[in-house]
């Protein structure tokens, strides 16, 4: 494995949810892997696919065997939640990066595990909406963000501005956050950084620049009712119980 690991365990274990991803796959992870090693950081990336209909568990599994930082695991049914939440109980690194393979932000990783690594914080998040932020998705994706953040505000008395991007969290800190989350799908990341918030971990948005290889896979309007079903059971996971 990499440089300066630590009782065999990287330092950074970077999560990726996949799906379909065929066309950027081989190039993201080769470009994500060349810049983490340029760091010299002790990492993992760990691909969480899930009933792909294309070639991404092939180019994973080959990707596996070419760096030994890789490693590519199939959840049994499509959701990207659950995919993602495996991902995170499956890593060994200090600290975990919750990335997506469109994004692979250095610019993010950089300063969040700066910031992790100083100790004052327990997550950072990237923030698509708030000051300083650069966004340079479609109109429709960029209200889309603003509208969700505006359910969970009035859904679970949300503050922040973005839940649903980049994160990194110290990982024996969060993983308890994790397993106490009961919404799959999309809503998980949600889930995770309003829980972290309410448990009163020390978290942090910083604005992220979104460059996007390529447009969102999933049609924005497919999405919607059933991102609204899994906000109404968040609602009712977190008032109705009255746990954090
Ligand atoms: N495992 C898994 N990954 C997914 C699924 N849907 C999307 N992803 C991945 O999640 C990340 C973000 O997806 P994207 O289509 O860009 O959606 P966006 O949130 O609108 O930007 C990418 O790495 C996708 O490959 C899914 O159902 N399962
Ligand atoms: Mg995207």
């Amino acid at each position: 494995m990499g440089a300066a690991m630590n009782d065999g365990r990287p330092e950074v274990s970077v999560v990726i949810p996949v799906y379909n991803e065929a066309l950027i796959l081989e190039e993201s992870v080769t470009a994500l892997c060349a810049a983490l090693r340029e760091r010299g950081w002790a990492f993992e990336i760990i691909l969480a696919e899930n009933g792909s209909r294309d070639e991404t568990p092939r180019i994973g599994e080959d990707l596996g065997r070419r760096y030994p930082e890789v490693s590519i695991f199939r959840h049994p049914e499509p959701n990207y939640g659950g995919a993602l939440r495996q991902g995170i109980l499956r890593a060994s690194g200090r600290f975990v990066i919750c990335e997506e393979i469109d994004l692979c932000d250095a610019e993010f990783h950089g300063r969040a595990i700066e910031l992790l690594r100083g100790g004052g914080v327990d997550m950072v998040v990237g923030s698509k909406a708030m000051r300083g932020a650069d966004d340079t998705r479609p109109l429709g994706r960029r209200v889309a963000t603003r509208v969700y953040n505006g359910m969970l505000r009035v859904a679970v008395g949300f503050r922040g501005t973005d839940t649903h991007g980049l994160k990194a969290f110290v990982r024996e800190t969060v993983v308890p956050v994790v397993e106490a989350c009961v919404v799959e799908h999309d809503v998980f990341a949600s889930e995770l950084v309003v829980r972290a918030h309410r448990r009163g971990l020390r978290v942090l948005e910083i604005p992220v620049h979104v460059r996007e290889k390529r447009a969102p896979s999933v049609r924005l309007l497919n999405r919607v009712p059933k991102v609204i079903r899994h906000v109404a059971r968040l609602m009712v996971a977190i008032h109705g119980r009255g746990d954090g």
